[in-house]
């Protein structure tokens, strides 16, 4: 059938499943809008900048473990999405990203709201392409997909000229898989490799599981969890990786890294085989690598990106795959073995370990005067059964949320780990609500952080988005504040919130629920208000809290994964 190239991008995306996209037009993509217009395969939702679509289409992602997809158009349409693209990119989530050229014939040639997309993205894309002739529009919408989703996932951007979008030509439906002889991603792991690790797991006295981002990606939750049953070693899962082995786990010893747990930290350094699984050896989780060298220790590493492998640190045995694949393979093969032999005890370890869980690195000391934002997470927990979805901003609020908001689900969690993006925690509330309507949503989030697209709330408005906005509101750019108390000499240069807007105010502007609570004990009835009386409407939430509260533990930049500090009078 032949239709122009803006029809044949929709019915790609029908194709293709899609039923939320993310976006905002302009003169490049207008006849992509026309076409969006005329179809009822799905939503479009406007957003307000679009920086946020792109957060939208990932945190949708995220949540739901489909390809995010948004539309921007040529020029500052495209700058506008680049840190919504890089952020993605970082912390490897598939999407699709739709933006409008210029006409073929004007490229190069400074027109109107030209950039070189192209180019601009090429180092925060998985891929991306400039689609020169219609006849080849509907293949690479696929190929966006399929290399999207496939392998490391990754976000892919298609550059379509606008004459591209006018052009006519027939569309035949997709069919069968797609192969691409330039890119096979591995998913089986090595048999040879994982006999190897098997062994390996089966003489470790301290084993220890590392748990990553690659396990959520991979849908790999329970394999994991049924693996580290079976092992019985302790689990930690990074920042990323948060409800994939569940918090309530007693295996789980918490987060590891610059702000990990006392035990996760101390085992990921003195364990003797350390089983790596879909988590890249990030410096926010090892520390110094030096001193995570010093204590000799095997490293197993599942990932099925072979450029992720010894990157970092010196690995032992690598197993290129897809975790999921890889964890059924080892499972079986170490109940096989187990069954022919018995483990190594592990007993002394769990003593070890017990002896540091001991520590209670976690406590704070609480208030009647003041609000502790560690008690509001805490609080946020309990009135949300531990069930919410909880998007956050990038801070000190994003630590607190992640370390005491204890996830038992994975894809609960959505945060920019990588990139460290503020401003994604409203779009992305957008993007987890389109994804699972009828949910609770909240966004743990600073005063600072919101600001940077506190805009979305229009959007919110407009399709009746209900999250929850938990602002942990310190008058500070808190974990910059933190940062220049320890190590710049309490010079607190710029990092004080003046001329704070009234965020009820500004709540209510917008169609609105806003809320000030400044005792401890208005904390949880305000909550409760939130997520009871005010399920359908979207509450802002205003938190009054210590100014100079810090997140602890901490391990300073450049230092030793063990050399925490574990509050203030380590200082
Ligand atoms: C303020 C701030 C503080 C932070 N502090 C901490 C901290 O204390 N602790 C912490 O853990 N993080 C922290 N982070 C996050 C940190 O920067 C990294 O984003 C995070 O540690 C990386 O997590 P990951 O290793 O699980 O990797 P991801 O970025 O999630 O990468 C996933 C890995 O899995 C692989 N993979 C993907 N899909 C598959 C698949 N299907 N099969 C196999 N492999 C797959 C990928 O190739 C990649 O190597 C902080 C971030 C910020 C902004
Ligand atoms: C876009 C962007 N700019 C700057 C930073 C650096 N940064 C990290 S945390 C932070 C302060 C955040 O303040 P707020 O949102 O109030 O959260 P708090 O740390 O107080 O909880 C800044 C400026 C960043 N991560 N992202």
């Amino acid at each position: 059938m032949e239709m122009n190239g803006a029809d044949i991008v929709v019915r790609c995306l029908a194709d293709e499943g899609v039923e939320h996209v993310f976006g905002y037009p302009g003169g490049a993509v207008l006849y992509i809008y026309d076409a969006i217009f005329k179809q009822d395969k799905f939503q479009h939702i406007l957003v307000r900048h679009e920086q946020a679509a792109v957060h939208a289409a990932d945190a949708y992602s995220r949540a739901s473990q489909k390809v995010g997809v948004c539309i921007v158009t040529s020029g500052p349409g495209v700058t506008n999405a680049v840190t919504g693209i890089a952020t993605a990119y970082m912390d490897s989530i598939p999407m699709v990203i739709i933006s409008g050229q210029v006409p073929t014939a004007a490229i190069g040639e400074d027109a109107f709201q030209e950039c070189d997309t192209v180019g601009i993205t090429r180092p925060c894309v998985k891929h991306n392409f400039l689609v020169r002739d219609v006849k080849d529009l509907a293949e690479t919408m696929r190929r966006a997909f399929y290399i999207a989703r496939t392998g490391r996932p990754g976000p892919v951007l298609v550059d379509i000229p606008k004459d591209i979008t006018v052009a006519q030509y027939k569309y035949t439906p997709p069919k069968g898989e797609i192969a691409l002889r330039s890119y096979a991603p591995v998913t089986k792991g090595h048999q040879g490799q994982i006999k190897k690790a098997v062994q390996m797991l089966m003489s470790a006295e301290r084993p220890m599981i590392y748990s990553g981002g690659g396990v959520i990606l991979s849908d790999a939750s329970d394999e994991l969890r049924a693996f580290a049953e079976v092992l019985g070693a302790p689990v930690t899962n990074t920042l990323m990786g948060l409800g994939a082995m569940p918090a309530s786990n007693g295996q789980f010893v918490g987060m590891p890294g610059m702000h990990g747990t006392y035990e996760a930290n101390m085992a990921m350094q003195h364990c003797d085989v350390l089983l790596a699984i879909g988590a890249r050896f990030d410096d926010r989780v090892i520390g110094n690598p030096k001193h995570f060298a010093q204590n000799a220790r095997k490293i197993i590493h599942i990932d099925i990106d072979p450029s992720s492998i010894s990157k970092r640190v010196r690995v032992d045995v690598p197993i290129v795959g897809n975790v999921k694949d890889v964890l059924v393979e080892l499972t079986a093969q170490y109940a096989a073995a187990r069954a022919e032999n018995k483990p190594a005890s592990t007993e002394k370890w769990w003593q070890q370990i017990e002896t540091w869980r001991g520590r209670e690195c976690l406590k704070y000391i609480g208030s009647d005067e003041v609000i502790k934002p560690q008690y509001v997470v805490e609080k946020l927990w309990e009135v949300t059964g531990g069930d919410a979805f909880v998007t956050s901003d990038v801070g000190q609020h994003q630590m607190w949320a992640a370390q005491y908001y204890k996830f038992d689900k994975p894809r609960r969690w959505i945060n920019s780990g990588g990139l460290g993006t503020m401003g994604v925690g409203l779009p992305y509330a957008m993007g987890v609500q389109m994804a699972n309507p009828g949910t609770d949503i909240a966004v743990i989030t600073g005063e600072a952080s919101i600001q940077m697209n506190i805009q979305e709330l229009s959007t919110c408005q407009q399709y009746h988005l209900t999250p929850k906005i938990v602002c942990l509101n310190n008058r500070f750019l808190g974990m910059v504040r933190q940062w220049q108390q320890i190590d710049y000499g309490s010079r607190y240069s710029e990092s004080y919130m003046d001329s704070l807007p009234d965020f009820v105010k500004v709540a209510e502007a917008y169609g609105h629920v806003g809320l000030r609570i400044e005792r401890p004990a208005d904390v949880e009835p305000a909550l409760r208000e939130a997520f009871k009386k005010h399920k359908d409407r979207l509450v802002f939430l205003d938190f009054i809290t210590d100014r100079t509260e810090n997140v602890w533990p901490m391990v300073k930049a450049g230092r030793g994964l063990t050399e925490m500090l574990l509050g203030s009078e380590d200082l």
